[in-house]
């Protein structure tokens, strides 16, 4: 396989909420989408750096760069047989000299997925279960994340409405001063509910006993409670906590999934392909964990209809075995980029993974041009 061409998309589009965390409120959302042509088949990917380092160090405008200068240059033209491992050229080897900068890495990586699956004819999601011999689920179980909203209360009603409309599993963003009293009205007004914190790094270790009060209300997991490029302290929180830590930004590459686990930093792993480099990344992490049965689940960016169809793929490996951050098209966008719309299926909180081949979704010209800031195309 070689590509040919490959035009980026920088996108900024209207959520259908604000979404807020410990790092600030979005009301749009940017980001890149990737066309990756190859012998009249186009490939699809999302890099999912948004406007502002918050989260991590990318941004659209560090990704643009790697990808336009560095990334793009070094795939263009060249043959490939597979995306990561299995032998023969992979496209993983034409850019893992780049150094960091895996949000760009993974837009690329999942154009060239699409591609690759389309090309054999399968999906997305059978195309990533080759390894597995149970292959891909249909479903993947998913909740829902919700933004710190103004007060308690609010959050508590949107709490009800998202339950009414099926979903199995709640996570609430926490910060600093909206953090104990939140979690236990929650746990007081849903006492069976699945229910999970996220603090986005918010904390430092001198917070340990904010968490142990924590202890007491039953939660599946907190995510990411202490520093973005942190492992060691996590494992000392750990140690002082029955509700297990998930590690979200803090793991960027296999051997960091690996390194946590083996100083028990945390007991499950968050694990969202732009983080972490791609899909054939995501999936190692995966593998790392399932060796030690320790389970995953996929994250969620906000994305568009693009990087929620890979997530969705993603998800229905077999060690996905937590509620996804994947939820309905309608909880994030009036109008998505892709024609298709996600629909929760509400008598067991799953969505069900697109089967037609490659990603399994359509993008449509008319709103990617009215959502684009900018587009440029490069050629082999
Ligand atoms: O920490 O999981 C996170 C959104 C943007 C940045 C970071 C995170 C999130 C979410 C939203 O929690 C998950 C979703 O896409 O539904
Ligand atoms: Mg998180």
């Amino acid at each position: 396989m070689k590509i040919e061409q490959v035009q980026l998309y920088h996108l900024s589009m209207p959520l259908a909420h604000p979404f807020e965390t410990s790092f600030g409120v979005e009301s749009h959302r940017e980001c890149i989408l990737v066309a990756a042509r190859s012998g009249g088949l186009t490939g699809w990917g999302e890099c999912v750096a948004g406007s502002r380092p918050a989260y991590s160090y990318e941004t659209v405008a560090t990704a643009w760069h790697v990808l336009r200068d560095h990334l793009i240059p070094a795939v263009l033209g060249q043959g490939w047989d597979s995306v990561v491992s299995s032998g023969g050229r992979t496209l993983a080897r034409l850019t893992q000299w780049v150094k960091g900068h895996p949000m760009a890495k993974a837009g690329l990586q999942a154009a060239a997925w699409d591609l690759i699956a389309q090309r054999d004819g399968v999906s997305l999601a059978a195309k990533l279960a080759e390894p597995y011999p149970e292959g891909p689920r249909a479903r993947v179980s998913v909740g829902v994340s919700i933004g710190i909203q103004l007060t308690i209360d609010e959050t508590l009603t949107r709490v009800e409405g998202f339950l009414a409309q099926g979903y199995g599993r709640i996570k609430l963003k926490i910060k600093p001063g909206r953090d104990l009293e939140l979690a236990r009205a929650a746990r007081a007004a849903f006492p069976a509910v699945p229910l999970m914190l996220d603090a986005n790094s918010a904390y430092t270790l001198a917070k340990a006993s904010l968490f142990r009060e924590m202890d007491v209300l039953d939660l599946l997991m907190i995510e990411q409670p202490l520093a973005h490029d942190d492992i060691f302290e996590h494992s000392k929180l750990q140690r002082q906590l029955d509700t297990p830590i998930c590690l979200d930004e803090s793991i960027h590459t296999p051997a960091q999934a690996r390194w946590a686990l083996e100083i028990d930093a945390g007991r499950i792993i968050n694990v969202k392909p732009g983080r972490v480099g791609g899909l054939g990344e995501a999936r190692q992490i995966h593998d790392i964990c399932r060796e030690r049965e320790v389970p995953v689940w996929c994250g969620g960016m906000l994305e568009t209809g693009v990087g929620r169809a890979a997530n969705l793929a993603l998800a229905s490996l077999p060690n996905f075995a937590l509620p996804a951050d994947i939820s309905a098209t309608e909880r994030y966008w009036v109008e998505d980029v892709v024609q298709d719309r996600f629909t929760l299926n509400s008598e067991d909180s799953t969505i069900t993974v697109p089967s037609r081949p490659g990603l399994g979704v359509t993008v449509s010209q008319e709103r990617l041009g009215r959502f684009q800031l900018r587009t440029e195309a490069f050629q082999a």
